[in-house]
């Protein structure tokens, strides 16, 4: 199987013919919303409104905005701690991440966790399992449904390069590859997994992983959302038409500490400074100045949702502790996970039939 290097900079042939200017309004927009939220969340944190740590996806925002805008309504995701732009293209409300992240009522697990475990399964999104990368699994699990049900419909998840030294990264890869499930696998390699730097964690190229479980890797510049989501795009159309898994490393840096506890000393700073030129926010963005869209608007557009959404979210109350036990074990009949928001204008007038229930 050929490893392929998608284009870099500047925008694909491919995503050209796939994007239309309002959809790369919408990745942009995701993208600020995602860096705009953590941001605001980040200072709510340090003002000891939200418990536990806090994890951010700083740097990173293309490869979730750019891989979830590729999936059609009907797809599940299973959305990983530094993709928070996946949630928001699902159609999750600003309000209701900030209510998460300080474990209010209004929170989408209504304050049972203050943190990244979530996820809306109204809109296709499977809550995060913390035990890395058991997402994958999920994934794989939920394909092999598909699969078994005849259903053009495909599973996505993101994981990280730590991820790829554990045994479940290989069984999940194995089982997708014997099965030739339609899974997309997006590795997310942002150098560092905690203070363990890439040299430490494979002896290989990574996305060489793929061909020795038989199918395509595509190694991917995940700083540009429209090259994520064109090959997602790619390997979305390959799972759909019976032609399996694809993995697609998305190369990119995490540029915050792994939690808002972690001054990552063990960084170099030039290696920060190099991968600021790269920012993935400024790329769309100046990819859209150059189409002559108002960036400026858009940018304090983003800013004022986000300012409505925290003064909701912090005028929202804290769990009464009184249902708590509600949800834990399933009553009645199982409520099946919901299609999501999928505003790729591609999905408008050439949408699959809607499958079963996932
Ligand atoms: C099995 C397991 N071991 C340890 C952890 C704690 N932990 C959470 S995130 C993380 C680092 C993961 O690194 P990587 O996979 O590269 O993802 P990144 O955080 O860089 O996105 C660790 C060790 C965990 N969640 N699961
Ligand atoms: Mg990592």
């Amino acid at each position: 199987m050929a490893t392929e290097t998608a284009q870099a900079a500047g925008g694909t042939a491919s995503a050209d013919e796939h994007l239309q200017l309002e959809d790369r309004i919408w990745l942009l927009r995701a993208m600020l919303l995602m860096r705009g939220i953590e941001e605001r969340a980040m200072s709510l944190y340090r003002q000891g409104k939200v418990p536990g740590s806090f994890y951010d996806g700083f740097g990173q925002e293309a490869v979730s905005a750019g891989a979830a805008f590729a999936m059609a309504p009907e797809d599940r995701l299973c959305i990983l701690h530094r993709d928070l732009a996946a949630h928001l293209i699902r159609g999750v409300p600003p309000t209701r991440i900030l209510a998460q992240y300080m474990g209010r009522a209004a929170g989408i697990t209504r304050g049972r966790d203050g943190n990244v475990h979530f996820g809306d399964r109204r809109l296709g999104c499977v809550g995060m399992v913390s035990m890395l990368p058991d997402m994958m699994l999920v994934a794989t699990g939920m394909a092999m449904a598909f699969k078994l049900r005849g259903e053009r419909r495909c599973a996505l998840t993101w994981f990280g390069d730590g991820s790829t030294s554990r045994g479940d990264f290989h069984e999940a890869m194995n089982w997708a590859g014997v099965q030739r499930l339609p899974v997309v696998f997006v590795l997310e390699n942002n150098q560092y997994a905690y203070s363990t730097p890439l040299d430490k964690q494979f002896a290989v190229d990574p996305v060489e992983r793929a061909a020795a479980y038989g199918f395509a890797g595509v190694k991917v510049d995940g700083n540009d959302a429209e090259a994520m989501f064109d090959a997602t795009r790619q390997a979305r159309q390959r799972a759909v038409d019976g032609e399996g898994p694809t993995l697609i490393e998305a190369v990119t840096m995490r540029m915050h500490g792994h939690a808002a506890h972690d001054d990552m000393k063990y960084v170099p700073k030039d290696q920060v400074e190099e991968w600021r030129r790269r920012d993935p926010v400024d790329r769309q963005e100046r990819r859209l100045r150059e189409l002559d869209v108002d960036v400026d608007a858009l940018r304090a557009e983003v800013a004022a949702e986000i300012d409505t959404a925290a003064t909701e979210a912090l005028a929202g109350p804290m769990p009464t502790g009184d249902d708590v036990l509600s949800g834990v074990f399933c009553e009645g009949e199982a409520e099946p996970l919901g299609d999501g928001h999928a505003p790729w204008s591609g999905f408008a007038d050439a949408r699959p039939a809607a499958g079963g229930d996932a």
